[in-house]
């Protein structure tokens, strides 16, 4: 029996898409530990783990709490040292850290944009009603209006991923090189996110990405293999 349990964002269908529990989970597959996943509704999160946490994952190894998914990726590198790391060096993190305000600054607020009214037909009933009223107030219109503008940020969110296409072209397996990394759970952490969420393609049937993607959820014993790709893909 494993003691490790991961708070993970539930939806419809018992689909977990939240990009950042998609990191959790690789790392600590990554790190090979064994872990079993709670499923946690967004409107229940700040009832887990003692109630002072605003976002999932959150990690419960044996009662020690962690929440934020880079917090317990150093968790599990500070507390495991014998596994393989997730960041080999304080520079590796950095660069982590880099991919990820870069993914955010060109292709995730574009793709938010594209499927938040798709995450909000995906949530649980029980949070549909704080997802609207908290994802409106951050857009400032509602979710049917930022909808029906679609059809041209998807171009805008496809072109923001284009780092990540040239460093593969570069061709190397991962983008962290000849094995797997951190940084590769962050990009195919988001694309798997809205692999479970997209009601119009983001990618194009011929994207490189995509062998990328499939190498990536073939990982650590297939953690991201059950994810279709088919709804993301035109
Ligand atoms: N910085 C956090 C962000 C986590 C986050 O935003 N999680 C979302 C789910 S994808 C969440 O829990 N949202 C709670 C809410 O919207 O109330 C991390 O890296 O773990």
């Amino acid at each position: 029996m494993t003691s490790i349990r991961l708070y993970d964002l539930q939806v419809r269908d018992d689909r977990r898409p939240s990009p950042f529990c998609w990191r959790a989970k690789y790392a600590l597959a990554h790190k090979g530990l064994p872990f079993e996943t709670v499923p946690v509704a967004l409107t229940d999160i700040p009832a887990v783990a003692g109630g002072t946490h605003k976002t999932v994952p959150i990690l419960d190894d044996g009662g020690k709490i962690v929440s934020d998914s880079w917090a317990i990726a150093d968790y599990l590198d500070e507390v495991y040292p014998d596994r393989p790391r997730l960041f080999g060096s304080p520079a590796e993190r950095a660069l982590c850290q880099f991919v990820e305000t870069s993914l955010i600054a060109s292709a995730a607020r574009p793709i938010l944009l594209c499927y938040l009214k798709d995450i909000y037909d995906c949530v649980l009933d029980k949070d549909r009603d704080y997802f609207r009223q908290s994802r409106e107030k951050f857009i400032g219109c509602t979710l049917e209006e930022l909808a029906s503008g679609r059809a041209e940020r998807i171009e805008a969110a496809r072109a923001g991923l284009e780092s990540v296409r040239l460093t593969l072209k570069g061709g190397a397996p991962f983008l962290s090189g000849a094995h797997p990394g951190y940084a590769d759970y962050i990009v195919a952490g988001f694309l798997l996110w809205i692999a479970l969420v997209a009601t119009a393609p983001l990618l194009q049937s011929d994207d490189p990405l995509l062998a990328w993607l499939a190498r990536v959820q073939d990982l650590h014993g297939g953690v991201g293999r059950a994810v279709p790709l088919s709804a993301m893909v035109a």
